[in-house]
C-alpha cells in the first residue's frame, strides 16, 4: 500500500479556534484546511527531528554582522573549518560599507549542527542570526 494514499480523519475544535484558523488559512493563501493542517504536521515533525541529537538534519545558518568587528572574521573562519565535514557551502553578501550577510548551508547530526549554529550566532559582532532546519527527505 502506498503511503501517499490520502486518509481522511475528523478533527473537533472550539468554534473560536476554528474561526482564527480559517482567518490564518485565508491570510496565508491555503486552498483549504487540509493543506494547512498537512503543513502544520510537517512543521511539527521537522521540529521533533531537530530535537533528536542523533538525527541527521540539513539547513542553513543566516548571520548578519559588521566585518569591522575585530577578530570576528577570523573566528567565523576557524569555526567553519572545524566543521568542514558539515559545511556544504557558504555564501557571503556585502550588504553595505560595514555589514555582511552570510548564509552557511550545513548537513549533519542535530547536536553538531545546533552547536555550530549557536557558536556562530553568539559571536561578538553578530547582530542577527537564525538557523532554519529542513527535512532530509520527503515527509509525504
Ligand atoms: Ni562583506
Amino acid at each position: 500500500m502506498s503511503n501517499k494514499q490520502l486518509k481522511r480523519f475528523g478533527v473537533s475544535m472550539e468554534e473560536g479556534l476554528l474561526q482564527k484558523f480559517d482567518q490564518l488559512i485565508k491570510k496565508k493563501g491555503y486552498e483549504n484546511r487540509s493543506e494547512a493542517v498537512r503543513d502544520l504536521v510537517r512543521d511539527a515533525l521537522v521540529k521533533q527531528t531537530w530535537e533528536d541529537d542523533e538525527q541527521m538534519v540539513a539547513g542553513s545558518v543566516l548571520i548578519f554582522y559588521d566585518h569591522h568587528q575585530s577578530d570576528l572574521l577570523q573566528e567565523l573562519t576557524v569555526i567553519q573549518h572545524e566543521m568542514h565535514d558539515q559545511v556544504l557551502a557558504t555564501t557571503h553578501f556585502h550588504i553595505d560599507h560595514s555589514n555582511c550577510l552570510e548564509i552557511i548551508v550545513v548537513k549533519g547530526k542535530a547536536k553538531d549542527i545546533r552547536s555550530f549554529s549557536d557558536q556562530l550566532i553568539s559571536l561578538k559582532g553578530v547582530k542577527y542570526g537564525k538557523f532554519t532546519v529542513s527535512p532530509l527527505q520527503s515527509m509525504d
